[in-house]
């Protein structure tokens, strides 16, 4: 198939890079993270969208090794020069059950000088995730390294409440549908249902597809934590962030 052998020879060839998106503290107003976001292109230059080469890339396998690409990228373009607090990186679930995982961030970490508390993980309740005891392991141990995971998507998929059970997780990502839902006094309610259940269990909220002013002030209605989306900002290379810091602004 194309796209598998595109991915066999992606880091090799520079086909593979990552943007950023900015995370904004909706109290402060400050950016305190930026999501990470993996883009792929063809040799001759045409982009292939996530949701197309992500699916082939956890089939085959070859999301271990590009998984790893992307958190060594991470620390070395963005985290070991300051420019940015924290940065959350997608990871699937084929990596958590991959033996050697949490060992080969620890690496990384200490190849780079970043330390754990600077990054974060995201994991989707998306795709279909086995409560395999070796998740949890992994999960653990990825936060003994002072790695924070993140529940993303959430309310999207079958297993988010059982993740919420399961799993301390430091904030929960509550998928865009819900906040582009609030037009109408049914979907308001039950973005407003969704937050009491994610806050009462302790953890923080970031609320996703934020693109209007509107959607701004529900945020500030609601006390949502973070947010992120086109009205915060789009993703963005690596070093329009080191311009932004080195400018202060
Ligand atoms: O920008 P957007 O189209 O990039 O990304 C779509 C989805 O693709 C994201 O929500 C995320 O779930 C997935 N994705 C993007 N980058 C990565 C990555 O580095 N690793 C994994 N596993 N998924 C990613
Ligand atoms: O959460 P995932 O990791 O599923 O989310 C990242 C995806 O969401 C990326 O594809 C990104 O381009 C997209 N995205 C980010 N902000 C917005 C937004 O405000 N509106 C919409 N429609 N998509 C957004
Ligand atoms: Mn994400
Ligand atoms: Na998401």
């Amino acid at each position: 198939e194309n796209i598998a052998a595109l991915l066999k020879i992606a880091t090799d060839q520079d086909l593979v890079s990552l943007v950023y998106q900015p995370i904004k503290n909706v109290a402060t107003g400050r950016v305190e993270a930026v999501e990470a976001l993996m883009r792929l292109r063809m040799l001759d230059g045409t982009a292939v969208p996530p949701s197309l080469f992500i699916p082939v890339a956890e089939r085959t396998g070859a999301i271990i090794d590009l998984g790893r690409w992307a958190i060594r990228t991470v620390c070395r373009e963005l985290l070991a020069n300051d420019h940015v607090p924290v940065v959350s990186v997608n990871v699937s679930p084929i990596q958590l059950k991959t033996p050697g995982f949490a060992t080969s961030v620890a690496a990384i970490l200490g190849e780079t000088g970043v330390a754990g508390g600077r990054l974060a993980f995201e994991i989707t309740e998306g795709l279909e995730m086995e409560m395999h005891s070796d998740v949890l392991r992994c999960i653990s141990d990825l936060e003994t390294l002072g790695i924070r995971i993140w529940l993303d998507d959430f309310g999207t998929g079958f297993a988010g409440l059982s993740w919420l059970r399961l799993i301390d997780f430091d904030t929960v990502k509550i998928d865009r549908s819900f906040l582009h839902d609030c037009g109408t006094p049914r979907g308001k309610a039950m973005l407003k249902d969704i937050i009491g259940l994610v806050r009462n269990r302790g953890h923080k909220i970031l609320v996703e597809g934020v693109e209007t002013e509107e959607q701004m002030a529900l945020v500030r209605e609601f006390r949502i934590d973070h947010v992120q989306g086109f009205h915060v900002g789009r993703p963005a290379s690596a070093a329009s962030y080191r311009t932004a810091a080195d400018t202060g602004s």
